[in-house]
């Protein structure tokens, strides 16, 4: 796979092939791992910047940065439909060493269902408890069909706001399975900004609480399940048809805008190649 350019041409820092590995290995056992150094300080600044950019046209086209579904106040700033917003995160959603952790846990027939931010400001408060294959899957959930991965833009640190997670829920197959008070045993993915971290569907989280006095934490989620499954966005709908044309053979197939769908399970059934 060609590399992506970098957001505005700042560089990707390029993780030693062991940390991947290391990395790699790590998601398959623990049901997560951070990869440090992804992006440089100057791809953070730059991809933040875009960011906001985003959410300010987001607003202007008429949604609200504030869910109430999702969020008790304000002070988290959710950033919907990244991929139509800007070809920054058309780079992020292919970046390389991010294919390679979700290959590494859902093999090579994936797609993209959804890609978004969540800005957590000084002040913002933790969601519900949940794994995101249990937003797309009823349970059991006997293998890993969904998986994130989150790019740190901002330092992520447990008093702004960090991702927190039980450890070892992803092997739970029920919601049962996770016992009494899952909330009790809650841990933060604390990061350095430039870091992703790959985090397992299966996986159970909130986001944190922001206790700082004026220090954001910025998330993109960029969330991915296996090829079988319907994605959380139709980007058939969302993405501009110029801007569909636009797009590479390889983000076309992966988005789900080509007409051939859902056809690698029968394939190996059948002993044949997918159609692309
Ligand atoms: O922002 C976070 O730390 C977690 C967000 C999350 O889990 C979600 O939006 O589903």
């Amino acid at each position: 796979m060609a590399m992506p350019s970098a957001p505005s041409g700042a560089a990707f820092f390029s993780s030693p092939a062991r940390d991947l590995a290391a990395a790699r290995n790590a998601l398959l056992q623990q049901g997560w791992a951070v990869l440090d150094g992804v992006l440089d300080e100057a791809a953070c600044t730059i991809t933040l910047d875009r960011l906001w950019a985003a959410a300010a046209t987001y607003e202007a086209q008429g949604n609200s940065t504030f869910m109430p579904v999702l969020d008790p106040n304000a002070a988290n700033v959710r950033v919907f439909d990244l991929l139509a917003l800007d070809a920054c995160f058309r780079d992020l959603i292919l970046q390389p060493h991010a294919i390679s952790l979700v290959e590494a846990l859902l093999g090579p027939h994936f797609r993209i269902s959804n890609f978004t931010a969540n800005i957590a400001r000084p002040g913002s408060g933790s969601m519900a408890l949940h794994s995101d294959q249990a937003l797309v899957v009823p349970e059991p959930w006997q293998a890993p069909w969904a998986l994130n991965i989150i790019w740190c833009l901002t330092d992520v640190t447990f008093e702004n706001g960090a991702t927190l997670y039980v450890p070892g829920s992803h092997r739970a197959q029920t919601r049962d399975d996770l016992g009494a008070n899952p909330e009790a045993r809650l841990v933060p993915f604390e990061a350095k900004a430039g870091s992703i971290i790959a985090m397992d569907g299966r996986l159970w989280h909130t986001s944190g609480k922001n206790i700082t006095k004026g220090q954001d934490r910025a998330l993109l989620f960029a969330y991915y399940t296996r090829d079988f499954l319907r994605g959380q966005v139709n980007f058939n709908a969302l993405l501009d048809p110029a801007l569909q044309a636009s797009l590479s053979p390889e983000l076309r197939q992966r988005l789900g805008l080509e007409v051939a769908q859902n056809l690698s399970a029968g394939a190996a059934l059948l002993g044949k190649a997918p159609r692309a």
